[in-house]
């Protein structure tokens, strides 16, 4: 069984053979894929229409599905790899290990943000920004340039205390774990990281940055840790909801998945603690 870990106990040959798989992933033309088809549905996905990847309970088993899809083309290139998760409210600087040259590179020059140093450089040649959101075809960040800070343990704990799933109207406007943790309210949790990291990463084309996959790993291992918390609360909607993803529905762009099949991360992998 595929074990998740923690970025920041990778071993040097870990991180590397990570880079060395999204690299050629990228090469193959196969990355950019994910790209496209997330911004597809960050620009389609509406808080009073149809709604599956953002802004909505299935924000959590869309989210798995695609990061399990990305896991799997990583493996196909390397079978050792696994996706490796950033625990943003420890690693919270932007001179952590996660940024440095052997691993993800650091935070863009002033000028225009783009990232100079690391394996997703512009200048090495291998990482050109395709899927575009300003027709720059480098990668940019800012990291903590929102002014913001990174979300605290205690800011986690907080939303992981929340019981109950989800509840009506199923959008940004909910209360509830899923938007909390989403972070359309209350303390802002994923999209305040998204903010925090800058460039791409605040765009529906972050992607492009592979910092989205630790990230949303991370995410994902916090939906994993609220199950264990709260055994006995359910995905919610059930059913017979409009515009949204209940239980049993299949989620696009795959449509032969459902919530109810994501729900035991356990059948896929496990993390590390
Ligand atoms: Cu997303
Ligand atoms: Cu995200």
């Amino acid at each position: 069984m595929a074990v998740r870990k923690n970025q920041a106990t990778l071993s040097a040959t870990e991180k590397r053979n990570f880079v060395n798989a999204v690299l050629e992933l990228k090469r193959q033309g196969r990355y950019d894929e994910f790209v496209r088809t997330h911004n597809q549905f960050i620009m389609s996905d509406r808080d009073d229409s149809d709604r599956v990847g953002h802004r909505s309970p299935s924000f959590l088993p869309w989210h798995r599905r695609f990061l399990i899809q990305f896991e799997q083309e990583l493996q196909r290139i390397d079978s050792s790899v696994t996706l490796p998760y950033w625990d943003w409210t420890a690693d919270r600087t932007a001179t952590s290990s996660l940024w440095g040259a052997d691993f993800l590179g650091g935070t863009g020059r002033s000028r225009d943000f783009q990232v100079t140093t690391g394996p997703f450089a512009y200048a090495t040649g291998k990482w050109n920004i395709n899927v575009s959101a300003d027709n720059r075809p480098y990668l940019q960040r800012e990291l903590g340039g929102g002014g913001r800070a990174l979300p605290t343990r205690a800011e986690v704990d907080s939303v992981l205390a929340m019981a109950t799933y989800d509840m009506a109207p199923w959008n940004s406007a909910s209360d509830g774990f899923r938007n909390h943790l989403e972070g359309w309210r209350g303390v802002n949790l994923h999209n305040r990281v998204h903010v925090w990291v800058g460039g791409q990463m605040a765009t529906g084309v972050s992607p492009n940055d592979p910092v989205f996959w630790l990230h949303h790993c991370f995410i994902d291992k916090l939906w994993a840790d609220w199950q264990r918390l709260h055994p006995t609360s359910p995905y919610l909607p059930a059913g017979g909801t409009a515009n949204v993803v209940d239980l049993n529905d299949t989620m696009r762009p795959w449509n032969n998945v459902t919530p109810a099949d994501m729900l035991d991360h356990t059948k896929f992998y496990t993390y590390d603690r």
